[in-house]
């Protein structure tokens, strides 16, 4: 099992000044960030991330939204890594997400729901590459 998860700190995030607080509650959570990045996705960048999701109702407007404003893709390492932050950003929608979970704490809708978060082994590992080719992701400590 792999031990690395991609998360993403939505544009909301960063709009509302929320980057500082979400990447403390990360930390606290245990952890590690092994390779990050501020960037300005582009439409086509979103397109190839969410392609998974192409042809649902919230597509279209998913890709303009992620596109927007920049945001944060970083490469998270903890034990049963993807699992755990799953856990730790909550339900899709922020009024299903369990108390205490960055979606129930920051979000404000489903689709400005503040954070991504890897769902299997293999997306995870998609995922990562998407963003980070392996040099950039830290190995040691
Ligand atoms: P996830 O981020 O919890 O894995 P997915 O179903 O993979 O949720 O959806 C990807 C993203 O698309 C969500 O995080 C959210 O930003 C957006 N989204 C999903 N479902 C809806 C919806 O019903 N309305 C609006 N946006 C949605
Ligand atoms: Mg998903």
């Amino acid at each position: 099992m792999s031990n690395k998860t991609l998360a993403i700190l939505k544009p909301d995030c960063l709009n509302r000044n929320l980057t500082g607080k979400a990447i403390d509650f990360i930390l606290d959570k245990g952890f590690k960030i092994k390779a990050m990045k501020l960037m300005n996705l582009t439409k086509v960048e979103v397109e190839g991330f969410y392609a998974i999701h192409k042809g649902k109702p919230f597509y279209d407007e998913l890709i303009e939204y992620m596109s927007s404003g920049p945001c944060i893709p970083m490469v998270l390492e903890k034990e049963n890594a993807v699992e755990n932050f799953r856990e730790v950003i909550g339900a899709t929608d922020p009024r299903e997400a369990a108390e205490n979970t960055l979606r129930s704490l920051y979000a404000k809708s489903t689709q400005r729901n503040t954070v991504h978060g890897s769902d299997s082994e293999e997306n995870a590992q998609k995922e990562i590459a998407f963003f980070f080719p392996l040099k950039e992701i830290i190995t040691c400590q």
